[in-house]
């Protein structure tokens, strides 16, 4: 018997250090300067910016201003999402994977644009101005 408590312990902490390095990108905990929101225009036929660097974490707003329909989807990138064909509103999409995206309307061939997700930087301990 107490052998088999001792493999039932061991496997218990066994699990437990598994799920600390499995620990997801997005249960990480950002610096206070973000995360902010980047609004794309999607147009007829394009995505303005073409080009466009983020931090993760960053909320990105795609704003329909054409009269097309158009979608959002992410053909390469560490992070698919995808969003409705519509021809009007807004798609937004919080980007939690660091590295480069290419994002294409795939009704319109051409008509794509590359997001850059940055790692957050590293929290600084600064103290406030006055602070003793
Ligand atoms: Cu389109």
């Amino acid at each position: 018997m107490k052998a088999m408590r001792r493999i039932a312990v061991g496997g218990v902490v066994a699990v437990a250090i598994g799920a600390l390095v499995t620990l997801p990108v997005s249960a990480q905990t950002y610096p206070v300067a973000g995360p902010k929101k980047v609004k794309v225009k999607v147009g007829d036929n394009y995505f303005k910016p073409k080009k466009l660097t983020i931090v993760v974490g960053d909320t990105v707003n795609f704003v329909w201003i054409g009269a097309a329909i158009h979608d959002v989807v992410v053909t390469k990138g560490p992070q698919k999402f995808e969003s409705k064909k519509q021809a009007s509103g807004k798609f937004k999409q919080v980007v939690l994977e660091p590295g480069k995206y290419k994002i294409v309307c795939t009704l319109h061939p051409g008509m794509d644009m590359k997001l850059t997700a940055k790692p957050p930087p590293p929290v600084t301990t600064s103290t406030a101005p006055g602070t003793p």
